[in-house]
């Protein structure tokens, strides 16, 4: 391996080489969609969903379309991180004091470990879409952090570790609809409350793909370089948006500075189920695993708002096509 992973191994983590005849910088698994329609009782899709190790197994937080259309979050379980039982009733998140909230709906959560709690971080409502953080010790009692950002924004990404000691975020300030701008944006907070000292990040438009809005995806890889960042980017056609997987290299200790953006992306819909579907055209990261030792990396990833697929490559492979397209 030319470039490192800094992080854990995982060697039962998903993984298949890439197969003969293409040079894409991610593949997709032999037997994608994972999750495909009408999964468990009251899912009608799952899709934007997160996945990490957990226990020697693995486990997700996953956005399902309920059957009135409503997304909300559940927990589901794996032991191969391909094949996940699903708990059938929904995450039921409680303010500090233990009193139920009532979410009016909850999607494309990210998941992320720091210092022995597990975050959600989801998009939700709060007088129009804005990010929600949920914290939990067990995937059993949730507990929701009052109210940490203004509406509107979504796509909301914690680092793995506090950067100069303090949490950081990505975010991707938004609209009340089916946003048409959008940038990435950072923001730093000592207590995971209060979110503050913002800065811009990435733009949109640097090429035709991304030249709607961006968005981050999986939580940042940390490596030799600086962070990995996997995004989406949108660009508007004459039948909506089509949504594309990019990736760049930020600072290791300032994240706001972009080091390596790809001008290419790395995948776009191509398969039937990323280009037909409930949303056509959609191919939208959230979540991956790495394996520090090989330097395999898995991302998981919706196809159409409809399935959940699973993509591969490995950082040697990733970095180069950034730094060989990098404009
Ligand atoms: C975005 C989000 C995603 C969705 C995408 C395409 O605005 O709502 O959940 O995958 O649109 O419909």
């Amino acid at each position: 391996m030319k470039h490192k992973i800094y992080g854990k191994e995982l060697a039962n983590m998903p993984y298949e080489p890439r197969p003969a005849g293409t040079d894409s910088p991610l593949w997709r698994y032999s037997q994608n969609p994972i999750i495909s329609m009408n999964p468990f009782p009251n899912a009608s899709r799952v899709f934007n969903s997160a996945v990490m190790a957990y226990n020697g197994e693995f486990i997700g937080v996953f956005r399902a379309d309920t059957k009135n259309g409503i997304p909300f979050l559940f927990v589901g379980h794996s032991k191969d991180g391909i094949h996940f039982d699903f708990e059938i009733d929904p995450i039921v998140f409680h303010d500090k004091e233990g009193k139920p909230i009532k979410l009016e709906y909850a999607y494309d959560p990210r998941l992320v470990e720091l210092e022995g709690t597990y975050y959600i971080i989801f998009c939700t409502s709060n007088h129009g879409p804005t990010l929600g953080i949920g914290k939990t010790k067990d995937f059993k009692d949730f507990e929701l952090v009052d109210n940490p950002f203004l509406p509107f924004n979504r796509n909301g990404v914690l680092f793995p570790r506090k950067i100069n000691g303090e949490y950081a975020m990505f975010s991707r300030p938004s609209d009340s609809g089916h946003t048409q701008f959008g940038d990435i944006f950072l923001s730093y907070s000592k207590d995971m409350e209060y979110w503050g000292k913002h800065r811009h990040v990435m733009e949109r438009g640097y090429e035709w793909w991304c030249g709607t809005k961006i968005g981050a995806g999986p939580t940042p890889i940390e490596c030799d370089l600086g962070w990995l960042v996997f995004f989406h980017g949108a660009n508007l056609t004459c039948s909506g948006l089509v949504y594309s997987i990019g990736a760049a290299i930020v600072d290791r200790d300032d994240p706001s500075k972009v080091l390596h953006r790809c001008g290419n992306f790395l995948l776009a819909p191509e398969k039937i189920y990323e280009t037909s579907g409930y949303v056509p055209n959609v191919l939208f990261p959230v979540s991956c695993l790495t394996d520090a030792k090989t330097g395999r990396i898995a991302i998981y990833a919706g196809g159409a708002d409809t399935v959940t697929e699973l993509l591969f490559t490995d950082i040697d492979t990733v970095i180069d096509y950034i730094l060989k397209y990098e404009r």
